[in-house]
């Protein structure tokens, strides 16, 4: 029966607001059951569905751009993404240490998406690397353009010629030597899925203190990633995570899923996981 107004099926009494479909036997109900997958007070799915195209077209067209970009200077882009304190920042931290040691020469960058506050982008600072901090404000999630416009203001751009203002076309081509940027997305397992950054790879962090069901529950996260990090390994013996289930669920939503688990805190795990940033294709 339809929440609104009670009647018997929503579908067929009001098809312009087929929004939420009800369990019969338990009443639970399902907003996202839709053509939209989603719903929106007041808006039709087909308006719903409509909006999001327009949106994420222009988004697309805008991540299609940065990733030709990054590719002119040679730039391999990761886009970390997960819920709120699983321990990017820490694991990026870590990893630049890292890379410090095991490839010095390296150039490499991190873009840090928040609400608000410079915390992380400080933190990134504070290990010497550059780091350009990007606030939402209300928004939930970085989008291509935030990324286009803090990328330009990275030395790892680092331009010697100028571009056409607004613009990513050069006139010629880069033959820098590999270098990796970095961008932590808004703690946020849901939309961020939705957004092509113009990264090489989505990479979901996932703690072990958040419970071994998380690609069940946010799946559209774990099948736009191509690894899966299971992070603070370290806490596992205070635990109940389930690793190989944990893994099993990643692999029922993203049969193609890698997956990694590090400890940010004690180091271990870091070497597979550098590896892997290095040759991501392999
Ligand atoms: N025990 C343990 N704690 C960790 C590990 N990695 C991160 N933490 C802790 O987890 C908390 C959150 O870490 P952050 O690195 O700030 O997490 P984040 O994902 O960057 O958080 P947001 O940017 O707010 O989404 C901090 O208290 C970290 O010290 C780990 O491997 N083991
Ligand atoms: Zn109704
Ligand atoms: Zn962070
Ligand atoms: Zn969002
Ligand atoms: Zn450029």
């Amino acid at each position: 029966m339809c929440v609104v107004c009670g009647c018997a099926n929503p579908t067929a009494t009001h098809p312009e607001q087929a929004h939420v479909a009800v369990n019969a036997s338990t009443g639970d109900l399902h907003y996202g059951a839709g053509a939209a997958r989603v719903s929106v007070p007041g808006m039709s799915q087909a308006r719903a569905i409509k909006l999001e195209a327009d949106v994420l077209g222009e988004n697309n067209h805008i991540a299609a751009a940065n990733r030709a970009h990054f590719a002119s200077h040679g730039v391999t882009a990761y886009n970390l993404v997960s819920s709120p304190g699983s321990g990017k920042t820490t694991l990026l931290c870590a990893t630049i240490e890292h890379l410090k040691q095991h490839a010095p020469a390296l150039p490499l960058a991190v873009i840090e998406g928040d609400q608000q506050t410079s915390n992380d982008a400080d933190r990134i600072r504070a290990t010497g690397a550059s780091a350009i901090q990007v606030n939402t404000g209300k928004g939930c999630h970085l989008d291509a353009q935030m990324v286009a416009d803090a990328f330009g203001r990275l030395d790892l751009h680092g331009h010697s010629h100028a571009h056409e203002p607004g613009t990513a076309d050069h006139a010629h081509d880069h033959h820098h030597a590999e270098s990796l940027l970095f961008i932590e997305n808004v703690g946020n397992l849901v939309c961020p899925a939705m957004w092509d950054l113009g990264e090489a790879a989505k990479i979901a962090i996932l703690s072990v203190t958040e419970g071994e069901d998380k690609p069940l529950k946010y799946p559209d996260m774990f099948a736009a990633a191509k690894l899966m990090v299971l992070n603070k390994t370290d806490l596992l013996p205070y635990l109940d995570f389930d690793v190989p289930k944990c893994i099993e669920y990643a692999r029922r939503v993203n049969p193609g899923i890698e997956v990694l688990l590090v400890s940010a805190k004690t180091g271990a795990g870091l070497d597979a996981w550098v590896e892997w940033l290095l040759h991501p294709q392999d």
